[in-house]
C-alpha cells in the first residue's frame, strides 16, 4: 500500500473516492458502536471512522505508532472538519513501544529539556513543527530576497587554521598535528569575496565557545551574513529592513502561527519605518530615565531592555563608539570616536550587527594592535586589500534569534532543532 494523500490534500471534491493516507495514530476513542481514530501526518489530522467489528485489532495499536491505511472519503458530521474517512484496509503498522519519554499531543506537558531528549518524537506537536516550517519558509524568503538583489550564495569554511575576529571564544581542536578552530564567523571570507563577487551572503552555523547559558545564547547559532561592495552601512540596514519585512509578511501568509498569541508579527506596521537612533541618542535617553550609563561603555542588558521599553518593534543603534568594536569596523568620519557601525534590536535583544567596513590595510594594521592581535597572523588576509579591495558594509543576522522573535517563543532553544549549549552536545 502506498500513500496517495495527505491530509491537507483531503477535501469536498473527493467525497466518495478511496484514498491512502499515512501517518501517526494520534488518538483512539472507543465509544462501542464505532471507534474514532486521529491520524496526523505533517500536514494536519485526518478523523478516521472505524467499524469495530470489522478491524477489532485497532484498539491494540499503540498511540503514536506509524500506519498506512485505505478507506473511502465522506461527508463529516464533525463541526472541526468536513470530510473525514471510512477504514476499509489496514495496511502496514509501525509500533510505538510505551512508554513513551514525552506526550507530544502536549495533554501531559514536559520540560523543554525532556523534550529535546527526544525531539524527533516532540515534533510531532503541531506547534512544534510548525516553527520549523516557519523556520523553512524563512529561508526561503531570504535566499529570494538576497538573489533578487544580486547578492550571490556562498559557502566558506567552518574549518579555519586562524581566528576571523580574534578574542577568546574560539572552539580549538587537533588537526593533524596543528591547532585549528571552528569559524566564529565569515568575516574575513565574505570582505574578500566582494573583491569580485561584488555581493554575497552565506547562511550557515558559527561557534562560539561563550559559557553563556541563557535563552539567547548557542554554542552553534545559525547566521546570514551579508557583505556588498560600494554600499555603506545605511544601505546595509535598507536590505536587512525590507528583507525582515518580507520574512514577516511570508509567515503571516503562512497562518501557521496563532497571531493572537504574536503581538510582534501581528502588531508591526511594514509601511512604518524601523526607528534609528544612534548611540549618543541612546544614551541621552537612558539618563533621562535615570539609568546608570556612561559616555562609550557598551550598553548592558539593563539599558537595553530600558530601550526596548521605550521602542516598541524593531529598531536600530548605530554609530557606536569604535572601542567597542571589531578591528574591521569603519570609524566615523565626522566624529572618529564613534564608528559607522549598527545594530538591529527588538526590545533587549540584538539581531544583526554590522557596519562599513574599514578598508585601508594599514589602519586594519594598527586597529589590530590596538586590539591585542597581531597584524601577521592576518597577513593572508590583509594582502586581497593591495588587490584593488573597494569600500563595503556587511552584516550578520542571528537566524535562531530572528526565528525566535517572530513566532514568540521565549528560548532560542524552542527553535532549533538540536541546539548546542554548554550543557547539551546531544542528541
Ligand atoms: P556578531 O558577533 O554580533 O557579529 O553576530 C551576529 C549576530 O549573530 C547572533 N549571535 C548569536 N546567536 C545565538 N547565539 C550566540 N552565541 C550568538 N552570537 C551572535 C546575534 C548577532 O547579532 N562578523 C560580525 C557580523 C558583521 O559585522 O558582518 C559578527 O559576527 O543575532
Amino acid at each position: 500500500m502506498k500513500r496517495t494523500h495527505f491530509a491537507k490534500q483531503l477535501n469536498e471534491d473527493i467525497i466518495g473516492q478511496n484514498v491512502n493516507v499515512a501517518g501517526w495514530i494520534e488518538d483512539i476513542r472507543d465509544i462501542g458502536k464505532i471507534i474514532f481514530l486521529v491520524i496526523r501526518d505533517i500536514t494536519g489530522p485526518i478523523q478516521v471512522i472505524v467499524n469495530p467489528k470489522k478491524f477489532p485489532q485497532i484498539n491494540e495499536i499503540p498511540r503514536q505508532s506509524s500506519i498506512i491505511i485505505s478507506g473511502e472519503i465522506q461527508k463529516s458530521k464533525s463541526k472541526e472538519m468536513k470530510v473525514e474517512l471510512r477504514l476499509e484496509e489496514i495496511g502496514e503498522t509501525f509500533y510505538a513501544k510505551h512508554p513513551l519519554p514525552i506526550d507530544p499531543t502536549g495533554r501531559l506537558e514536559s520540560a523543554l529539556d525532556k523534550r529535546l531528549d527526544a525531539r524527533a518524537l516532540d515534533l510531532r506537536n503541531e506547534n512544534v513543527s510548525n516553527l520549523f516550517i516557519i523556520r523553512s519558509i524563512a529561508l526561503e524568503i531570504i535566499r529570494k530576497t538576497l538573489r533578487d538583489e544580486l547578492f550571490i550564495e556562498v559557502n566558506t569554511p567552518k574549518i579555519i587554521g586562524s581566528a576571523s575576529e580574534g578574542g577568546a571564544n574560539l572552539f580549538e581542536f587537533d588537526y593533524f598535528k596543528r591547532k585549528a578552530y571552528l569559524a566564529q564567523s565569515p568575516q574575513l571570507y565574505k570582505e574578500q569575496l566582494i573583491l569580485a563577487m561584488d555581493r554575497v551572503f552565506e547562511i550557515a552555523p558559527y561557534f562560539r565557545a561563550e559559557n553563556s547559558n541563557t535563552v539567547r545564547h548557542l554554542t552553534e547559532f545559525y547566521s546570514v551574513d551579508i557583505e556588498a561592495a560600494f554600499l555603506d552601512y545605511h544601505d546595509i540596514m535598507e536590505i536587512m529592513e525590507r528583507l525582515i519585512k518580507n520574512i514577516i509578511t511570508g509567515i503571516k501568509n503562512t497562518g501557521l502561527l496563532d497571531l493572537k498569541e504574536n503581538d510582534l508579527v501581528q502588531n508591526i506596521l511594514l509601511e512604518n519605518k524601523f526607528e534609528r537612533l544612534t548611540y549618543n541618542n541612546c544614551i541621552e535617553e537612558l539618563k533621562k530615565n535615570d539609568q546608570k550609563v556612561e559616555y562609550g561603555d557598551d550598553l548592558s542588558d539593563l539599558s537595553l531592555r530600558k530601550l526596548g521599553q521605550l521602542h516598541q518593534g524593531f529598531y536600530f543603534i548605530t554609530e557606536w563608539p569604535l572601542k567597542l568594536k571589531p578591528f574591521y569596523i569603519l570609524e566615523n568620519e565626522r566624529d572618529p570616536f564613534l564608528s559607522n557601525s549598527f545594530d538591529l534590536q527588538i526590545g533587549y535583544l540584538e539581531l544583526i550587527s554590522g557596519g562599513s567596513r574599514q578598508h585601508d590595510p594599514d589602519k586594519i594594521r594598527s586597529r589590530l594592535k590596538e586590539q591585542g592581535l597581531n597584524p601577521n597572523n592576518f597577513s593572508q588576509h590583509l594582502r586581497v586589500f593591495d588587490w584593488g579591495m573597494p569600500p563595503h558594509a556587511g552584516c550578520g543576522l542571528g537566524l535562531d534569534r530572528l526565528i525566535m522573535s517572530l513566532t514568540g517563543t521565549l528560548n532560542v532553544r524552542e527553535v532549533v532543532l538540536y541546539p548546542r549549549d554548554p550543557d547539551r552536545i546531544s542528541p
